[in-house]
């Protein structure tokens, strides 16, 4: 049986992770322990596990473009080309942008802020010009290639789900191909990605959380398109599941 992987993983820390708050379309930097993370926690379990690449896709959002970067370089693979694609950009997360978590809990409740963070079909308050970041976002010049009426005001993971559908059949007929795939995105696109790899239920999904720079190794029969075994995170257990804890809390 001819089988070929493919690694998913989240960027590392970015700025608006350390400071636990809702980021989506703003363009935060990395943090210099993000860039630790990408550099001394995703690469080494790359090379350990033998895992090399021709293609390596990305948001077109900084974190993510930044930390794959600094992925393949450490694994002295820089010359690998990437392909930034504004459908892998996070889910935007509207009104609730900039805003730390626990500040918003204290206004609406813990449930509430983890439906619009965990929910499928719960959509966060679109956006609005008294949101700090609203011209921010819709004025970068990264977003250029949005589809005149796709630029999204608010999304749900759902949305996100439908999203990135295309991209994702676009990416899986090149790994059946043979081509040899990183996808280096975000949290919310990870669990959407894993929606479609893994065929996970929606309520399943809304479980799932992922921690930053871990890699997470898929295998294919090229024939069949089927999934051979499970899922496989790389690293040590223990702090993927601390890590892990941390990204689904609501934070301080
Ligand atoms: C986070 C996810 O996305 O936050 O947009 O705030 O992966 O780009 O840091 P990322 C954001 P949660 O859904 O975990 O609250």
């Amino acid at each position: 049986m001819k089988t070929n992987r493919l690694v998913l993983l989240r960027h590392g820390e970015s700025e608006f992770n350390l400071e636990n708050k809702f980021c989506g379309w703003h363009d935060a930097p990395l943090t210099e322990n993000g860039e630790r993370e990408a550099c001394m926690v995703a690469s080494p379990a790359l090379l350990q596990s033998k895992l090399d690449f021709d293609v390596v896709y990305t948001s077109v959002l900084d974190r993510s473009k930044k930390s794959a970067e600094l992925i393949l370089s450490n694994m002295n693979r820089a010359y690998v080309p990437t392909k930034a694609d504004w459908r892998l950009c996070e889910r935007h997360y509207g009104n609730l942008t900039g805003f730390r978590k626990r500040e918003i809990a204290n206004i609406y409740g813990e449930d509430q802020v983890q439906a619009w963070r965990r929910g499928y079909d719960d959509v966060p308050p679109e956006i609005n010009t008294e949101n700090r970041y609203y011209y921010v976002i819709r004025n970068n010049p990264i977003f250029d290639d949005v589809p005149a009426g796709q630029f999204p005001m608010t999304e749900s993971l759902g949305m996100c789900v439908d999203r990135v559908e295309p991209v994702w059949k676009e990416i899986k007929q090149e790994v059946l191909n043979g081509t040899r795939v990183l996808i280096c995105v975000h949290g919310t696109v990870t669990r959407a990605l894993v929606k479609h790899i893994e065929g996970v239920s929606k309520e399943a999904i809304q479980k799932v959380n992922i921690p930053n720079s871990i890699p997470r190794v898929y295998e294919f029969n090229m024939k069949t398109g089927e999934l051979v075994g499970g899922p496989i995170n790389l690293g040590d257990p223990e702090y993927i599941k601390k890590k892990t804890a941390q990204v689904a809390a609501i934070g301080d």
